[in-house]
């Protein structure tokens, strides 16, 4: 079974923090049937969760169709598994995650949200007021909370400008052990280090590790990594998942889209 219950996908997420891989589906650049494809692909590569949501254009419909059509493929995959010996269905049973641009764009079908405040939005909606709207919702529909900080750096892209974001720059790593300390002490499971989506410039390592150092959550990292060297460093800084979005959409094959993921999980895995 994918793991679904608090205490299960947080296991989960810590089992497999380490140069771990998450693929990012936008339900708004990708049909619900390529985006299930993707996933076969990056699981079949070694991704080991999957996020769903994009900063804009994305609604309960798109998200909720996409969510279904991934989890139905990963469990064909997982009982195509249960027949061959030589395969590990474990394998399949990666979290279907909402990673969601607001209260709008939900579905009562996925194993977990990230359920986040931008915190250094100077919005109060980012920070506390989507939440409040989906909270209850979320909770009669037990999809499992999975509480983040989210921090965006620059350049911040379309979530910087939508989230009203104060973004943190280069030299901004003193800010960052602070939103980091105070991310512990709200008591989140995890921090994720945004830099936007498609950013010509992913978040420098020395931030990366000034939140590291500051925090003992699990540290989730993404925006504007296009290479297995990027992801790298990315985790010798001391990020525990990668997330890559963009990269995934450059490849209509999913063969090929399998190989280049491996290749990019092999080199981020390196040392
Ligand atoms: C965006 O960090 C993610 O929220 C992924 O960014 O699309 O640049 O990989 P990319």
């Amino acid at each position: 079974m994918r793991p679904s219950t608090h205490s299960d996908v947080i296991s989960y997420v810590r089992a497999h923090a380490g140069a771990a891989h998450i693929i990012l589906i936008d339900p708004d650049d990708a049909t619900p049937d390529v985006a299930a494809q993707r996933c076969v692909a990056a699981v079949s590569a070694g991704s080991r969760m999957i996020f769903v949501g994009g900063s804009s254009g994305t609604d309960e419909d798109n998200v909720h169709a996409t969510v279904v059509a991934i989890q139905e493929a990963l469990e064909l995959c997982k009982w195509n598994a249960s027949q061959d010996a030589g395969l590990s269905e474990t394998d399949w049973e990666v979290p279907v995650v909402l990673f969601p641009q607001g209260a709008a764009a939900l579905s009562t079908s996925a194993d977990a949200i990230t359920f986040m405040m931008l915190m250094n939005s100077l919005d109060r909606r980012f920070i506390i007021g989507e939440q409040v709207t989906g909270a209850l919702p979320l909770k009669k529909a037990n999809v499992t909370p999975l509480s983040m900080g989210y921090l965006v750096c620059a350049p911040g892209g379309v979530v910087g400008e939508v989230g009203n974001a104060d973004l943190f720059g280069p030299d901004d790593a003193d800010k960052i052990q602070e939103y980091a300390t105070c991310a512990e002490y709200f008591g989140f499971d995890l921090l994720y280090l945004e830099a936007g989506s498609g950013a010509n410039t992913p978040v420098p390592p020395n931030l990366i590790q000034a939140a590291r150092e500051s925090c003992n959550l699990t540290l989730i990292v993404g925006g504007g990594i296009r290479d297995g060297q990027t992801a790298r460093q990315a985790v010798q800084a001391g990020a525990d998942w990668v997330v890559t979005g963009n990269l995934t959409e450059q490849f209509d094959d999913p063969d090929e889209l399998q190989r280049i993921l491996s290749e990019f999980i092999i080199n981020m895995r390196s040392t």
